[in-house]
């Protein structure tokens, strides 16, 4: 019901974020009415009135269990209603060959894929600068870090995401259900150009992904490759390269 304000999710761990999402909603957009109306009425119940006295209290002992108890056991029960979502996303990883290095720094994002050998650290890594492609029904790990200052990955679409914090290497997955290109902005405020701060996903079914790979990953087929070293090889993106 409330699926039209969020953005499409194409995630397959998405539908279990969401219903989450909507349950917390639903618990405090009631107990905010409930709130807003009772105060409203005791603003009016309660408004100055000729010969009416103020009466000071200190308050009421069973009141006070009561909106002690209640607010904590859904707090309990929201924990575990979560454990589930939250055991499986982020504290298992699924097996998976595909493997990207996500870096952040002020302000741009840098993906780097192992190249032809499989490994990272070779020179014949390929770095993408504020472009990734993955494939679609697979799951992605990403290995998350960051450059200078905290970050954070978000991807709206994927229901994703995760700080990148300097000094750490943060592993997280996804897996895209939908072919499509999808807007993954800094969601950390990181400086004065975070707002500008933002990459894209193109997510492509299995035969393209494939083409994608073979044109841009392959051999010699980037140009990161004729560069010295990985550290130094400036990014690219597949726009850029286009133009050469
Ligand atoms: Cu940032």
């Amino acid at each position: 019901m409330l699926n039209w304000w969020l953005p499409e999710n194409v995630a397959t761990f998405g539908d279990e974020i969401d219903w989450l999402f909507h349950l917390i909603y639903w618990i405090t957009g009631i107990t905010f009415l409930l709130v807003a109306v009772t105060f409203l009425a005791f603003l009016f119940i309660y408004r100055d009135r000729p010969g009416r006295r103020a009466r000071y209290t200190h308050g009421s002992t069973p009141l006070e269990i009561a909106w002690t108890v209640a607010p904590t056991l859904i707090l309990v029960v929201l924990t575990f209603l979560s454990l589930p979502a939250w055991s499986r996303i982020k504290m298992s990883m699924p097996q998976t060959d595909f493997v990207v290095q996500v870096r952040a720094k002020q302000f741009n994002w840098e993906f780097t894929y192992p190249g032809a050998d499989g490994k990272f650290g070779t020179p014949d890594d390929k770095t993408f600068l504020d472009e990734m492609h993955v494939p679609t029904d697979k799951p992605v790990r990403i290995n998350l870090g960051a450059r200078d200052v905290i970050h954070s990955f978000f991807v709206p679409q994927f229901r994703f995401k995760q700080d990148a914090v300097p000094g750490r290497e943060i592993a997280a997955w996804f897996e895209v259900k939908k072919p499509g290109k999808y807007e993954a902005p800094c969601a950390e405020l990181c400086g004065f150009g975070h707002s500008g701060m933002k990459a894209w996903v193109f997510a492509h079914s299995g035969a393209d992904y494939d083409q994608w790979a073979a044109e841009n990953l392959k051999g010699d087929a980037a140009p990161a490759a004729a560069e010295s070293k990985p550290a130094d090889a400036k990014p690219t993106t597949t726009e850029e390269k286009a133009k050469r």
